[in-house]
């Protein structure tokens, strides 16, 4: 029996398989954050001399690649990202997602939103019929928080603040429990609609265009 540990490791390697055409000398590969992401950075080190460098969605991140020599650029500075992987929370058959956990939702959905393809990375302990029963991170302007919560209360949630946590944008985050998300578009939707509210954790409309899905018995690709 693999541990998650171990599961994580062995999708940090297929990702590397997916990635290997990707690696030329003019590319640059988005990466996400988290720990499965940190395997993968980890993998991708042995390749670094194959390709330009990285635009990264968190600082954690961006000091690991660094530490293994891994240029990373300014997202202001790269006009074509041809792949983006990372994580995930929970993702659902149609590859939605929700994300955030590690609290880096919003320059991982800014990145995503620049690659051409998404490639989520994960164990299959995050494979979920219905989004939901991980609580929804919302990436919140301080002055906004209580009336966020409010909404998001109205909407069946159940907020609470993320205690002692800052993001890299300098904002707070919402976890909301209790949904249980059967339209997660018009979920995003709404809830990045609402007034102090930075982005939401869905990934729904933009979903991943592939997943890679670490089992007990091998990786699989989901599209
Ligand atoms: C990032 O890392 C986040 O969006 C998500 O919170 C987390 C995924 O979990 P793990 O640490 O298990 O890779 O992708």
């Amino acid at each position: 029996m693999l541990t998650q540990q171990q599961l994580k490791e062995n999708v940090a390697v297929a990702a590397i398989d997916y990635v290997l055409p990707y690696l030329k000398p003019d590319t640059i590969i988005g990466i996400g954050s988290g720990s499965t992401a940190d395997l993968f950075i980890d993998q991708l080190a042995q390749f670094k001399s194959r390709f330009k460098g990285t635009v990264s969605s968190s600082e954690r991140s961006t000091t690991r690649l660094q530490s293994h020599g891994i240029e990373v650029f300014d997202l202001n500075d790269i006009s074509h990202v041809p792949v983006y992987i990372d994580g995930a929370d929970e993702i659902d058959a149609g590859l939605h997602m929700i994300k955030g956990g590690g609290g880096a939702l919003t320059r991982e959905k800014i990145v995503a939103s620049v690659a051409d393809q998404f490639v989520c990375i994960a164990d299959e302990s995050k494979c979920v019929d219905y989004l939901g029963a991980f609580p929804l991170p919302v990436e919140i302007i301080p002055m906004a928080r209580e009336a966020v919560a409010r909404q998001m209360a109205a909407l069946g949630g159940r907020p609470k603040l993320r205690e002692g946590f800052t993001t890299d944008n300098g904002c707070q985050i919402l976890d909301v429990a209790g949904l249980r998300i059967t339209d997660p578009k018009a979920l995003e939707a709404r809830v990045n609609n609402i007034p102090g509210v930075v982005t939401c954790g869905l990934f729904a409309i933009a979903g991943a265009g592939v997943a890679l899905i670490s089992t007990q018995t091998g990786v699989e690709q989901r599209k």
